[in-house]
């Protein structure tokens, strides 16, 4: 018997396998209960008992190394077949670059948050729309030149399906849902058939604002303007209203701040006035009230409207609206922000 086992000891040692199936084969040929190294245990019953201390020894150690043997191949055959998918498990994450958020996205939420400091609540709707909610019921006239095909995009058969050229169809939309008082900002993307330049883009992002309600005053808008103004550019910042007209406003005005780049001593970017136009604004035409059955005589309001494009430039003095459609990631890359 002990010829038998060391016979095995030596055929253990040589063992070696092609594939984690050969592993297995070589597992059941020796290991399992019919196997070889368990049949000798099966006749180690029968021998002799003073046989049975020198030839337990030898059997035991004979079962340790064959299962180290069939353990060893195991792992060699597993780290063979990791290699061959080209993966290695112990290999550190690949880092992912952060990314930015857009710098309209910065400064319309900048935006917002300084009218939400206001009181003013968001509201958005669809950029699909109709000519009631773009243009009828602000008191465009029929003959409007912003309803031609030179200014808007009609986008089907039906010339009554339009994208929205400003986000005023959803302060209609709001004060179909709300009777005064309402206060509340509408940011939005606009579209406008325009020749694309480093100045104008036929796609661009506006914010709106509304504010609706008993002895709403021009006072109230120019000082609700003047905090904006303040918050967005400095507190050294100021403003001034220059007459202006809108269809949707009566008296209607374009507000200035003065220049952030030179303070007011002139430059190029006020191009040596001192002053830079940033948006526009009114009382809200009686008109346009009615038409959204809210009471004129007794309800009063201020509206304005603003490009986040042309903030987001003279914020960062960008040079080319250009830049903000392209998303060429140097570019974006450069506005990081909490917002
Ligand atoms: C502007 C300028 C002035 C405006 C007016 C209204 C509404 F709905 F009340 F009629 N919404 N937005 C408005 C007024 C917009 O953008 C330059």
């Amino acid at each position: 018997m002990l010829d038998k086992i060391n016979k095995l000891v030596e055929e253990v040692k040589e063992l070696s396998a092609a594939s984690a199936e050969e592993v297995e084969q070589l597992r059941i040929k020796y290991l399992s209960k019919k196997g070889s190294v368990s049949q000798l245990f099966e006749e180690f019953k029968t021998i002799a008992n003073e046989q049975k201390r020198e030839v337990g020894k030898v059997l035991n150690v004979l079962k340790t190394q064959a299962q180290e043997k069939i353990n060893e191949l195991r792992e060699a055959q597993s780290s063979t077949d990791q290699s061959a998918s080209g993966m290695d498990l112990s290999a550190p994450g690949t880092v992912l670059p952060m990314g930015s958020r857009h710098p309209l996205s910065i400064v319309k939420n900048e935006i917002v948050d300084i009218f939400a400091r206001l009181g003013f609540n968001v509201a958005v709707g669809p950029e699909i729309e109709d000519d009631h909610h773009v243009f009828t019921a602000l008191n465009f006239p029929p003959e409007h030149p912003a309803r031609d095909m030179q200014d808007t995009f009609f986008i089907a058969t039906n010339p009554d399906v339009i994208l929205r050229t400003h986000t005023s169809s959803v302060q209609v939309r709001f004060m179909e849902k709300q009777q005064p008082p309402l206060r509340a900002i509408f940011p939005g993307r606009v579209f406008r058939n325009e020749a694309i330049s480093a100045r104008a883009h036929c796609i661009f992002h506006q914010v709106e604002g509304l504010y609706i309600d008993k002895n709403v005053s021009f006072a109230d808008l120019k000082q609700t303007l003047l905090y904006f103004a303040k918050e967005m550019f400095g507190e050294e910042t100021k403003i001034r209203l220059r007459p202006s007209y809108f269809p949707f406003t009566e008296p209607s005005a374009e507000m200035d701040i003065s220049c952030t780049l030179c303070g007011g001593k002139g430059c190029n970017v006020c191009k040596h006035t001192g002053w830079v136009e940033i948006l526009g604004c009114g009382m809200v035409d009686p008109n346009v009230l009615e038409s959204n059955n809210i009471n004129s005589e007794e309800y009063t309001g201020f509206a304005f409207g603003m490009g986040i494009e042309r903030i987001t430039m003279l914020k960062y003095q960008i040079k080319d609206i250009r830049l903000f459609f392209e998303n060429d990631v140097r570019f974006l890359k450069q506005f990081e922000s909490a917002y």
